[in-house]
């Protein structure tokens, strides 16, 4: 992208539904450079608050979630809504490959009006992943998005971060083999509202049901999330390919999301996630300052020669170099005490 567009600009055809605004707003936040980022924050601040109901989706390599959020997002699409597909890929810096890369793997999905498809960053830097999808989804709610749909492939912290900055968070699983939960870790466990197998059809079949049966009763050890009834989190069974289930998966979703509206744990979940935003936001710049402060990196110049002649303790040292700090940080630029 050459110069930063004027992001008030940018930020009124984003909000009016302009896509191919909306996808320069997006190349925008994804851009590292310094102008860039400063235009990317004058245009989330300017796009006006909307909320779209954000779901999250995991899953091994190869499950079908990319099948499920075509299935699915063509369902939604079908009953007049507008709906962005996002990637969150951490893969995607080291292979350059793309869990949407190939747009062809959602061609019916890509023809619907009403959808938007973005293929994840084909770079990142580390950490920015999580940090630059939450903007754009950010951006796809100005652009007044009813649902978000955030595929994002089951390894490493990927999950985390998408669970992170959705509302719903959706893991699927294959038809196992064995009589053991192949392949889903605890922690991914521990983060889904609701857990699909997928491929329940055809040969497939009686193994997904198996697994299905499995899986239930192993969701029925968890303690359920404050604010959430009883008899969630939830497992079905459902067949991306042959479309089966997914209706009545988007159900059993828009009744967790009723029920977190009405027990107050849906706000309660968006405030949370906020403000996590913000600490990461926060520690971001700090950790940036830190790496390129002309202050603190003389202060801890002339602090590391002590530390390394055995005049002043490690410990104090970090302290002394924090305090050091302290008046050129935020709470020396004049923000209310
Ligand atoms: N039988 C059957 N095959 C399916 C189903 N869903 C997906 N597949 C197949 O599984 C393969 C992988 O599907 P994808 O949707 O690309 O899976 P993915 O989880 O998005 O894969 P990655 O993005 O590479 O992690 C494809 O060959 C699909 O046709 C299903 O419900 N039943
Ligand atoms: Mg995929």
């Amino acid at each position: 992208m050459p110069d930063a567009p004027d992001p008030a600009d940018l930020a009124a055809r984003v909000a009016a539904g302009d896509r191919r605004a909306l996808s320069r707003a997006i190349t925008l936040v994804e851009s590292t450079r310094a102008d860039h980022r400063e235009a990317a924050e004058a245009l989330l601040a300017a796009l006006p608050v909307r909320q779209a109901l954000r779901i999250g989706l995991t899953g091994s390599p190869g499950v079908g979630k990319s099948t499920f959020t075509e299935a699915l997002g063509l369902l939604l699409t079908g009953q007049g809504l507008g709906v962005a597909v996002l990637a969150v890929d951490p893969s995607s810096a080291r292979s350059g490959g793309s869990i949407l890369g190939d747009k062809t793997r959602m061609p019916r999905l890509a023809r619907e009006a009403r959808a938007f498809i973005r293929p994840s960053p084909a770079q990142a830097e580390p950490g920015g992943v999580a940090r630059r999808s939450r903007e754009v989804a950010a951006l796809c709610e100005g652009a007044g998005f009813d649902v978000i749909l955030v595929e994002t492939v089951g390894v490493g912290q990927s999950e985390t971060a998408v669970a992170g900055m959705t509302d719903v968070f959706v893991l699927l699983v294959a038809p196992a083999g064995g009589d053991e939960l192949q392949g889903v870790k605890r922690g991914i466990m521990e983060l889904a509202d609701l857990l699909l197998v997928n491929k329940a059809d055809g040969e497939l079949r009686p193994a997904a049901l198996r697994t299905l049966a499995e899986h239930a009763g192993a969701l029925r050890l968890l303690r359920p999330r404050p604010g959430d009834p009883e008899g969630w989190p939830r497992a079905m069974a459902v067949s991306a390919l042959a479309g089966t289930g997914v209706a009545e998966a988007w159900a059993a979703v828009g009744e967790l999301v009723a029920a977190r509206r009405a027990s107050g744990a849906f706000a309660a979940r968006r405030a949370a996630q906020a403000v996590a935003w913000f600490e990461d936001e926060l520690r971001r710049r700090l950790l940036a300052r830190l790496d390129t402060g002309a202050v603190l990196s003389r202060a801890t110049e002339r602090l590391a020669q002590e530390v390394a002649a055995g005049r002043i303790a490690p410990v104090r040292a970090a302290a002394a170099a924090l305090a050091a700090l302290a008046p050129e940080g935020p709470a020396g630029r004049g923000l209310p005490a």
